[in-house]
């Protein structure tokens, strides 16, 4: 503990394992971080964010030098604990602050039928200290109207060093197990994203090499796949 408040006291900025900061996170509270679901904030929010039909970043403040991440959505006005949709399978971030999971990332579902005004919860789930898990959830509500190229840069920003890797073997992000390996460091280039970031892929299970090439720091290159839409 000592250790955590000497780091905490030079590192006031990276010391709250991590925040959801868009879609805005519901709430936080730090010592509640790793109580499913949603760390605990378990009331619905009255200030909803509108989130594109057709993607949106989502940006996280990482407080850990490393962390294994997985996004989840839950359908509905109070899901609950109902997170029973995967938009991203278990991968491997590394590098602190600022990180940025670009919309092409997303792997919505085919046949979900997302449609203008429709509510959901969006869960970031990542691995805890050094296991378990930690919980941010936000509540948003789909619109057709796009993001700007403005907007959306200014709601996906990566700090300099941040990177992403698949994992074999990835399980869920709160699991126990520590023997996944990394298999492969996503290239900084976001050329391969434009198939990833039409968002209405039916892939699902591992993700694929290019979806990981799509997000990794991928603002322009998700830029480049929405332009395409
Ligand atoms: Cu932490």
């Amino acid at each position: 503990m000592k250790t955590q408040l000497l780091l905490g006291a030079l590192l006031p900025l990276v010391s709250a394992h991590f925040n959801l900061v868009y879609p805005v996170a519901r709430g936080f509270d730090e010592d509640q971080l790793g109580q499913f679901p949603c760390g605990s904030q378990n009331t619905v929010s009255s200030n909803r964010t509108q989130f594109p039909i057709t993607g949106a970043p989502i940006q996280l403040l990482m407080g850990h030098t490393s962390a294994k991440v997985e996004v989840f959505m839950a359908l509905g006005n109070d899901p609950g604990s109902n997170f029973n949709i995967t938009l991203l399978p278990t991968f491997q971030e590394r590098g602190p602050q600022n990180f940025c999971i670009g919309a092409g990332a997303l792997q919505f579902p085919a046949g979900l039928n997302i449609t203008d005004g429709m509510n959901a919860t969006i869960q970031v789930v990542t691995n805890g200290d050094p296991s378990g898990g930690l919980y941010n959830c936000a509540d948003i509500t789909f619109t057709s109207t796009q993001l700007s190229t403005a907007d959306y840069s200014s709601h996906c920003q990566n700090s300099t060093g941040v990177s992403v890797a698949a994992l074999s073997n990835a399980g869920f992000a709160n699991g126990t197990s520590s023997d996944a390996t990394a298999s492969t460091s996503a290239a900084p280039s976001g050329s391969t994203s434009a198939a990833a970031a039409t968002g209405s892929g039916t892939s699902t299970g591992a993700a694929s090499q290019a979806t990981f090439a799509g997000f990794a720091l991928g603002a322009m290159g998700v830029l480049a796949g929405m332009a395409a839409l």
